[in-house]
């Protein structure tokens, strides 16, 4: 029988993606699908694929006869519930962070390390992880640059759309739009967030420590030791991982960028050798999931707002480092959401279902 999948986070931000993605999709190898999501979502009605399916309430007994099942939710849900799904006999791939860094937990991008997929050894708990939006981001080009070169040394300025925190974030930025419209600020330190403040948006609501709105902000996730913030720690570990370079040098600073949707990437990456434009263009170009943008001279780059929705990572600017000659610098935009979320565990969910 065609095997079952089930989707757990469906009415959230990243789940209703998932929707629009396996409503999306050409090959279809599953039968039932089993929306799932808190009680307080149970009961909601959502179609796929022509079918109107009612969400159910997260239960140890929905993972009955599931043979995938993808968990968009926080990480504290997943940590609870992934291995009630694999103690059920489902394979859990979980998009949150509760897993990624443990060694017997593969962190799985399928351009890169898609192998982890195929042998049952890779993932002994019965749970496959999908890595950070930002560190996914850049990691089909990164990856097809690797294996053909040997990465070193990485260096990234991240620039994230709100909506990597999620509905509420999304939500705080069109509010903070709003309430800022037609207004000429950002003229007089503080007028922005007294806008915000006069028009009810206190600061301490905002899943951002700062206004967005006319703004960019230095921080993303919550404080780590030495001043470090918990995404740029994430970028370093998951891209070490799923590289496959333990002692891989990264520095990462995480910015957040007043944009909806579509995380973009400003990448300073060192090889192990000397590497050209060219080269880098051919290998950018056949990897089938990296889309090059790079025409400057006619004012072509990618740009969060020309990308959004698409499923590629988009990658322009490529330069020759002019003071260090094994480096390339590259500016990638990748949907925070798509790939950065939801497509990349739908990857991985497919390719285990062509093995089931
Ligand atoms: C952000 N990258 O943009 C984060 C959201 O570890 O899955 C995803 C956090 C995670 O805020």
């Amino acid at each position: 029988a065609a095997p079952t999948l089930a989707l757990v986070g469906a009415t959230g931000a990243v789940g209703t993606v998932m929707i629009d993605i396996l409503n999306g999709r050409e090959n279809w190898p599953w039968g039932e699908v089993r929306l799932i999501a808190s009680p307080r979502s149970a009961g909601k009605k959502i179609t796929v694929r022509g079918e109107e399916l009612t969400v159910l309430a997260l239960a140890p007994e929905v993972f009955d006869g599931v043979d995938v099942a993808m968990f968009d939710v926080p990480d504290a849900v997943s940590a609870q519930w992934a291995p009630i799904a694999a103690e059920r006999g489902a394979v859990a791939v979980d998009n949150s962070g509760a897993f990624r860094m443990d060694d017997d937990v593969p962190l799985v991008v399928p351009e890169v390390n898609g192998d982890l997929t195929r042998d049952r050894l890779s993932y002994p708990r019965g749970i496959i992880a999908n890595p950070n939006c930002t560190t996914l981001s850049m990691m089909a080009a990164l990856g097809a640059l690797h294996h053909a070169f040997e990465l070193r040394e990485l260096v990234v300025a991240s620039y994230q759309a709100a909506s990597g925190a999620g509905q509420d974030g999304i939500d705080r930025l069109y509010a903070e739009y709003a309430a800022v419209a037609g207004q000429n600020l950002g003229t007089k330190a503080g007028d922005v967030r007294a806008a915000l403040a006069a028009a009810g948006l206190a600061q301490e609501d905002s899943p951002f420590p700062a206004p967005l709105a006319f703004n960019v902000v230095p921080w993303a996730g919550s404080l780590k030791e030495d001043g470090w913030a918990s995404e740029e720690l994430k970028v370093r570990n998951e891209s070490r991982k799923i590289l496959g370079i333990p002692d891989l040098k990264v520095s990462a600073t995480c910015v957040r960028v007043p944009v909806v949707t579509t995380h973009s990437l400003a990448v300073h990456a060192t090889f192990a050798s000397p590497v050209t434009v060219e080269e880098a263009r051919k290998i950018f170009g056949a990897q089938p999931s990296v889309v090059l943008v790079d025409d400057p001279a006619n004012g072509e780059f990618p740009t969060p707002a020309d990308v959004v929705g698409g499923d590629p990572t988009y990658v322009g600017r490529v330069r020759q480092a002019l003071d260090f000659p094994n480096t390339l610098d590259f500016f990638v935009c990748g949907d925070n959401l798509r790939k950065g979320a939801a497509l990349n565990t739908y990857e991985v969910a497919e390719a285990l279902a062509a093995r089931l």
